[in-house]
């Protein structure tokens, strides 16, 4: 018998987690065509008042925002790191247009149909601006557009994406990200903000279960991709949130004593009460959003918030 000696990097990250001592997943992999539906939906819940707190910001502030890049750059590319559909930014890229301080929009997202829809769809909302999407991972491509588009950028990275990483992750990610900067190059970051410990418990708890939903395909998708047995119905999702260290973490726990198979013979025992580690959602105060940024290299300039100082873009 023939034996596959390239497997599939989800399959390899997968049984890396589960194999683990604690066990883990990657929540790059909840964003499959369910997840992506899923998370449309948990960004429109009411619990979820993150992407309603940056669109208030961007819709109100994209002109003070726009203003303080031009005090030292006239003209200037705008990059997004993680675009997805560009709801929100479709904001800034038209206040852009109208004080034609950029004609150049590039998308940058691992979703190849995302790309796709933003190329053929965002032209005809901005006339004027080029849209010039790449898929691919963030870091090789702005270390691509470095070389090939030398030209002063204001790099995007909105929608909390920061906090999916732990404050050591997103320090070295801010420190890699400097260095395929040019000085005078500008960032534009979005943070969710410490805040009500219960209010940020609930937007990862939400009454609908949407968030429970999209935890749980990630255990689906294993079904369907690497052929395992996972029973949804014997994992609890369980957030907790952490007020001191700001850390929102995910994690579901097996209701019982299990052992779940993949395709290729390879299994995991749970004990009953075991968790995975599924996410983190980091959130931040503003003086530690300042720390992070100056310790990468970065000087802070200005911190947008919306009204009710849930959410900043910096
Ligand atoms: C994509 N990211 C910023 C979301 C968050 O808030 O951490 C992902 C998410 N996970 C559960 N709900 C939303």
């Amino acid at each position: 018998m023939e034996v596959t000696l390239i497997d599939s990097l989800f399959r390899q990250d997968v049984i890396r987690g589960l194999s683990a001592p604690q066990k883990y997943l990657l929540p790059k992999y909840f964003y499959d065509a369910t997840g992506d539906a899923l998370f449309q939906q948990i960004m429109h819940c009411p619990e979820y008042y993150l992407t309603r707190a940056e669109t208030e910001i961007l819709q109100q502030k994209s002109g003070e925002i726009l203003q303080a890049c031009t005090a030292t750059l006239p003209v200037f590319d705008i990059v997004e790191l993680g675009a997805g559909d560009a709801s929100k930014t479709i904001y800034l890229l038209q206040e852009a247009l109208a004080r034609r301080c950029s004609r150049q929009y590039i998308p940058i997202d691992i979703s190849a149909s995302m790309i796709a829809h933003l190329n053929r769809s965002l032209p005809a909302q901005l006339p004027g601006m080029r849209v010039s999407g790449l898929c691919g991972e963030y870091i090789p491509m702005l270390a691509h557009l470095q070389t090939s588009q030398p030209t002063p950028k204001l790099v995007l990275f909105l929608g909390a994406t920061i906090g999916n990483l732990l404050p050591d992750e997103a320090s070295a990610f801010f420190r890699s990200l400097h260095t395929f900067l040019n000085p005078g190059d500008y960032v534009l970051t979005g943070f969710d903000l410490k805040k009500n410990p219960q209010l940020i418990l609930d937007a990862y708890n939400d009454k609908g279960g949407l968030t429970r939903a999209f935890n749980l395909n990630l255990l689906e998708r294993i079904n369907r991709e690497l052929g395992g047995n996972f029973e949804a119905d014997a994992f609890n999702h369980f957030p907790v949130y952490d007020p001191m260290s700001g850390a929102c973490k995910s994690y579901l726990i097996s209701t019982c004593q299990q052992r779940v198979t993949l395709d290729d013979g390879t299994h995991f025992d749970f004990d009953r009460n075991e968790p995975i580690y599924m996410e983190v959602s980091q959130k931040y105060s503003v003086a530690e959003i300042g720390q992070l940024g100056r310790k990468a290299g970065f000087t802070p300039v200005e911190t947008y918030f919306d009204s009710e100082r849930l959410f900043a873009d910096v």
